[in-house]
């Protein structure tokens, strides 16, 4: 499709750039997207390191569009899986037109949230920056005014907005302000795309959605998922096999579960989603395997679909 056809004549106001979500693990980044584009295109789970990979949600209305880049959380790694995450959120700081610097104002900052201030801090250029306060469900207006001015002296005279994600409280503002930020320009998507990732790549990431909300601890955070088979059967009905790689046969036990339970438990909670995203029946197999220490391995790394930059 020719992507001038959006481009509105005579004089060309529509605008059109990338910004960067960026932000610690578990402040809502993903949340936000699904929000913002109505519709789950991202993993969210109560546990911090959900998103490993960076994935563009596509917003296109009449005067813009506006493309998200859902980012890993900024952390203090320890494998060099948190390496390459930290690498990948870091690289979309600097393809940014508009950085939004996500933190939870429902808690106060942390170390994390400094080292972030300092790298957005260093960027030279520096993209234009929102602050965004997000979960103001969970506190206070008093509690919110004060929490407010200890994010807002990590990055001074910074621009900030207050939201609900997970409510859908402000994003429709929010949406307002961005493309007021956002530089005149033709559309760079297709405007029926919503992100960059196909439907079987979304598969992949509401199995491991379903993994983080299943299993505690570290377990969650050693497990990556390949996808062996997507196979369309009919118009309505889908066939996918997966497997879910571990670090050490104590993990695989916990995520088979007694007699299987574990599994299964997981596995009916990603086709639920799966279906939902697909509208289609899902018929879902799981399997389990030992890949000891793949989070440090840098082959084993490339295998599961985190490219390092080396391997690029
Ligand atoms: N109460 C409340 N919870 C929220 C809000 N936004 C997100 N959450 C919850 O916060 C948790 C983390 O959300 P995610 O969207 O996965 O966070 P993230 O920043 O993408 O996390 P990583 O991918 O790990 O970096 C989930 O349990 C969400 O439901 C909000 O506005 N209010
Ligand atoms: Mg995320």
């Amino acid at each position: 499709m020719d992507p001038s056809i959006k481009n509105p004549e005579p004089e060309n106001t529509f605008k059109a750039g990338f910004v960067a979500v960026v932000g610690r693990p578990n402040v809502g980044k993903s949340t936000l997207i699904n929000a913002i584009l109505e519709q789950k295109i991202a993993a969210v789970s109560p546990k911090p390191q959900t998103t490993r990979k960076q994935q563009l949600g596509i917003l296109t209305t009449d005067q813009a569009q506006i493309i998200f880049m859902d980012t890993p959380g900024l952390h203090i790694a320890h494998h060099k899986l948190g390496d390459y995450m930290n690498k990948v959120a870091e690289l979309t700081l600097f393809d940014a037109d508009l950085i939004l610097w996500m933190v939870d104002v429902s808690v106060q900052p942390t170390e994390e949230d400094r080292l972030i201030a300092e790298k957005i801090a260093a960027l030279s250029p520096r993209p234009e920056l929102l602050m965004v306060f997000n979960k103001i469900d969970l506190i206070s207006a008093d509690k919110l005014s004060q929490y407010r001015v200890l994010y807002q002296n990590l990055l001074p005279g910074s621009e900030s907005f207050a939201l609900s994600a997970k409510n859908k409280k402000g994003v429709s503002e929010l949406i307002q302000l961005i493309i007021e930020k956002l530089p005149v320009g033709d559309p760079y998507y297709d405007e029926e795309q919503v992100t960059d990732y196909y439907e079987r790549d979304i598969a992949i990431e509401l199995v491991r959605e379903a993994v983080m909300r299943h299993l505690e601890d570290e377990v969650p955070h050693a497990v990556a998922v390949r996808l062996d088979t997507y196979e369309d059967r009919g118009e309505d009905q889908a066939y996918i096999m997966a497997t879910l790689f571990v670090e050490r046969e104590s993990q695989k036990g916990i995520v088979i579960g007694k007699q299987g339970s574990m599994i299964r438990e997981i596995g009916k909670t990603a086709r639920r989603e799966i279906e939902l995203m697909t509208g289609r029946q899902v018929y879902l197999d799981l399997r389990v395997k030992v890949h000891k220490n793949w989070r440090n391995n840098p082959n084993a790394l490339n295998l599961m679909g985190y490219i390092t930059q080396e391997k690029k």
